[in-house]
């Protein structure tokens, strides 16, 4: 009898919430970087476990908003975990550790503020989650013990993993439990089917990832990238064009580089991803624009599936 359900992973921001939904699924389905706030939209991965269908729903990660484009990420993700028939609450151990020592970073003692908004969010929304502690190839077992027992005396979990999205340690236990709790019934999408992403919003996110590797500060909060061609040429090739917006017009040359090093870079990287991706050659082609008001467009948030009224 096949089983079919979603799974949302929810945490705070750079928790590792796409790494492990990638792990889940075994292909890329969502970007993953270093800095915080990489997922805007809630990404669907599909996960197979045996008969069971786990649809993965990566989302933004939850913290304190400042803009419109932070209200509706963090809107979108407890959405995410409203609909879906699991939730896991991913946290990142160490941070979380590390924000309880003295003189701890500004980093770690804000994803431990986010960390305890999400546990009250989820008493408020009285409904259990699994506890999944990650990056637990940083941190000693010893201490990974007291937080568990630390965050479970708040009430809101079922069950608790230990696990690495990284070098997925502990992932397949992880992977077992949610199948089990997927609702009986026929598989949402073909059983050969990993991600659900139109390819040029893939695309974009591809080259938005890149953007994040190699440009940094606040730069890439102020940047979208958005697909405007995407073409199937006779020769079996894929000719791309993408728009990178940025705020303002001093941002411009900081994403072109010098000699336009830093685009190339960008565009290389890209390129090359999605034709391994996409298992065709790629012609991508990369222009940068100034638009101040990209964040305040109703347009983007459609295209994203996020509510731009909240
Ligand atoms: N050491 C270690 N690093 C990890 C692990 N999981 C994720 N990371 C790293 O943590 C960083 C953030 O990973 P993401 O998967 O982008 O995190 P996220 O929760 O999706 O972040 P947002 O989309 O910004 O909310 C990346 O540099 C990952 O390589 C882990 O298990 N161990
Ligand atoms: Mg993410």
């Amino acid at each position: 009898m096949t089983r079919a359900g979603f799974a949302a992973i929810i945490g705070a921001p750079n928790a590792g919430k796409s790494t492990l939904a990638n792990r889940l699924v075994g292909a890329k389905v969502s970007i993953v970087t270093q800095k915080v706030q990489t997922t805007r939209f809630p990404v669907r991965g599909v996960a197979m476990e045996g008969e069971s269908q786990i649809v993965l729903v990566d989302t933004p990660g939850i913290f304190r908003p400042r803009r419109r484009l932070d209200r509706a990420m963090i809107r979108a993700a407890w959405g995410g975990a409203e609909d879906a028939d699991a939730v896991v609450h991913l946290v990142d151990a160490e941070a979380e550790l590390a924000a309880a020592r003295p003189g701890a970073k500004a980093a770690d003692r804000r994803a431990a503020e986010d960390v305890a908004a999400i546990v009250e969010g989820l008493k408020r929304a009285g409904r259990p989650a699994i506890l999944a502690l990650n990056k637990v190839d940083r941190v000693k077992p010893a201490d990974l013990l007291a937080l568990t027992e630390r965050l479970h005396g708040a009430g809101v979990y079922s069950e608790v993993f230990m696990i690495s999205a990284l070098n997925g340690s502990g992932v397949a236990d992880l992977k077992t439990r949610l199948a089990a709790l997927m609702p009986e019934g026929p598989w949402l999408y073909p059983a050969d089917q990993t991600a659900d992403l139109p390819a040029r919003l893939l695309a974009a996110e591809i080259t938005r990832e890149k953007l994040y590797l190699r440009v940094h500060e606040e730069l890439p909060y102020a940047a979208s990238v958005e697909t405007t061609a995407f073409e199937e040429k006779p020769d079996g090739s894929a000719r791309i064009e993408q728009t990178l917006y940025v705020e303002r017009e001093g941002q411009r040359p900081i994403l072109i580089g010098k000699g336009g090093r830093t685009l190339k870079w960008i565009g290389e990287a890209a390129r090359k991803e999605l034709a391994e991706i996409l298992d065709r050659p790629v012609h991508l082609f990369l222009t940068v624009k100034v638009k101040a008001g990209w964040a305040e467009e109703r347009g983007l948030y459609r295209d994203l599936g996020l509510d731009f009224d909240v």
